[in-house]
């Protein structure tokens, strides 16, 4: 599909491309701000996604105020990469950075961040909670805020008996565990706590309170937009939340996985297991998992990801109370999915579906209907064109290869099609190697292609799912369609080959 589409409905309305973009994304003389919601690890288990056992109020009024995406995917499943992704608007094959401690410039130097560019050109940046990926090694992007980032924690307990000696690095143990093919023994916390305690006893409820602040300041600073990153930290394990929360769910309620072997025919190191989930107590080294435990897992995620959604909610509360939603475009993000023990596996890494596809909703004032969705086809890197687009900004001219596309004439009209697949990648190692999966996902397939970067294409593993038969992929159908695997493989083509990994 071709964005040119669009020209041909603006034309029927009587309007121009450029006259309507300049009438309902820039108004003169005034600068829309821009509140960017980021949550860590969210998968689309919202109400307003269709999960009617979510119990998520305030993000679902959110998507009633704007445009939900309904196959929105990341370009990689885990958190650092994914929010350079975001931030820098290149993919990870683009950058070749794959991991949690490498700082995106060490790949793109002189990148000018999603951040920056609204700062040229005069906004306000401010950051809370966790928008870059920092720790494992890796730190903030100081060049991209006003006023310093203020960083909350991801791992933090109430009760003393839940923590363990030195937090941190169960995601790097994670992949460096991957590397070196062995479990090494780490300090443990708990996967979840439940508490009585106020909401502000953990990070979201602090973050929330901070980004309330920052909003009345900016309200009292009405020439200066402002562009106020929050980034919210559940549901990330482990699963802390006051009882409140997981007392809106009913534990016998959830269902567990119903595919729990990885796909038939799958290479092996496709799939994952329990890798940084069984960092934390009283989760096992390997699988199985007792069923107990595994509601118990869910029903944390569903707990902390209601946490999070009513530390939204104060937030958004104050954006109206201010009189500031009428000017503010709202992005709502996930930076990656999770696995509830589909194929066997818990957390995200993965290039499967549970893992990449990630919660997108996106307000802009003026342009965006009330309540309306799509099924465009949508990558994290897409939203540094839209926000750029969205608030009359010029097009970007930076150092780095933007990767995405604007999803602008998509907010204007849910039909229209700016992509036709969403592509994300993960790296893994295939006898001892490095080798990267890149993917693309159409509405019916997706394609993995599996190979060493720059080796030629006999080299490489071929995974495809057909979502319209198999929507739990429970079969690698690549060797049984072939037909299939060879056109997505010239889609695949079109895109550059994977840069291999920058290493620090
Ligand atoms: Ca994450």
């Amino acid at each position: 599909m071709n964005r040119f589409l669009v020209l041909p409905l603006l034309a029927l309305a009587g309007l121009t491309f450029d006259t309507s973009l300049r009438a309902e994304t820039a108004p003169p003389g005034r600068k829309p701000n821009v509140l960017l919601i980021c949550v860590d690890d969210l998968k689309p288990v919202l109400g307003c996604y269709g999960d009617p056992l979510a119990k998520t109020p305030n993000l679902d009024r959110l998507a009633a105020r704007g445009m939900r995406f309904d196959l929105a995917y990341c370009n990689q499943a885990v958190c650092a990469p994914s929010r350079n992704n975001l931030m820098v608007g290149s993919r990870s094959t683009t950058l070749g950075v794959y991991s949690l401690g490498t700082h995106f410039r060490k790949a793109a130097p002189d990148a000018v961040t999603l951040l920056q560019y609204f700062m040229r050109h005069g906004y306000r940046t401010e950051g809370i909670g966790k928008i870059f990926h920092i720790g494992h090694g890796n730190h903030d992007d100081p060049a991209s805020w006003s006023v310093p980032f203020q960083p909350d924690k991801v791992v933090e307990y109430a009760l003393p008996e839940n923590s363990a000696n030195g937090q941190l690095t169960r995601e790097e143990a994670y992949f460096t565990n991957q590397k070196l093919g062995q479990n090494r023994e780490l300090p443990r916390g708990a996967a979840w706590e439940m508490t009585d305690l106020p909401d502000n006893t953990y990070a979201d409820g602090r973050i929330a309170e901070e980004g309330i602040r920052r909003l009345r300041a900016a309200a009292a600073r009405p020439e200066q937009p402002l562009f106020l990153a929050l980034g919210f930290v559940k549901p990330h394990l482990p699963f802390c939340a006051p009882k409140k929360y997981w007392d809106l769910h009913d534990r016998k309620a959830f269902k567990l996985a119903e595919q729990t072997q990885p796909p038939v025919g799958a290479p092996r190191y496709a799939g994952k297991t329990l890798g940084e989930l069984n960092q934390y107590t009283p989760v096992p080294e390997q699988p199985p998992l007792s069923e107990d435990l595994q509601r118990t897992l869910i029903h944390g995620y569903y707990a902390a990801t209601s946490f999070m959604d009513a530390q939204v909610g104060r937030v958004l509360d104050e954006l109206d109370r201010l009189g500031l939603s009428e000017r503010t475009i709202i992005v709502l993000w996930g930076d990656n999915g999770w696995h509830f023990g589909d194929h066997g596996a818990w957390t995200k890494h993965t290039n499967y579906e549970q893992a990449n596809r990630i919660p997108l909703m996106i307000v802009a004032p003026g342009v965006t209907k009330p309540g309306s969705h799509t099924r465009q086809l949508t990558e994290t890197v897409d939203l540094y064109p839209t926000l750029v687009e969205l608030a009359g900004l010029p097009a970007p001219e930076v150092p780095q290869k933007l990767d995405g596309v604007s999803l602008v004439p998509v907010l204007k009209n849910p039909e229209v099609r700016v992509r036709d697949h969403a592509y994300h990648a993960f790296p893994r190692h295939r006898a001892g190697q490095p080798i990267i999966g890149r993917a693309i996902r159409t509405e019916r397939y997706r394609l993995v292609e599996w190979k060493k970067p720059g080796a030629p294409r006999d080299t490489a593993d071929f995974e495809l799912y057909d979502y319209q038969s198999d929507p739990l992929e429970s079969t690698n159908l690549a060797s049984r369609l072939p037909a299939v695997v060879e056109n997505l493989s010239r889609v695949l083509a079109r895109h550059p080959e994977a840069k291999p990994e920058i290493t620090n």
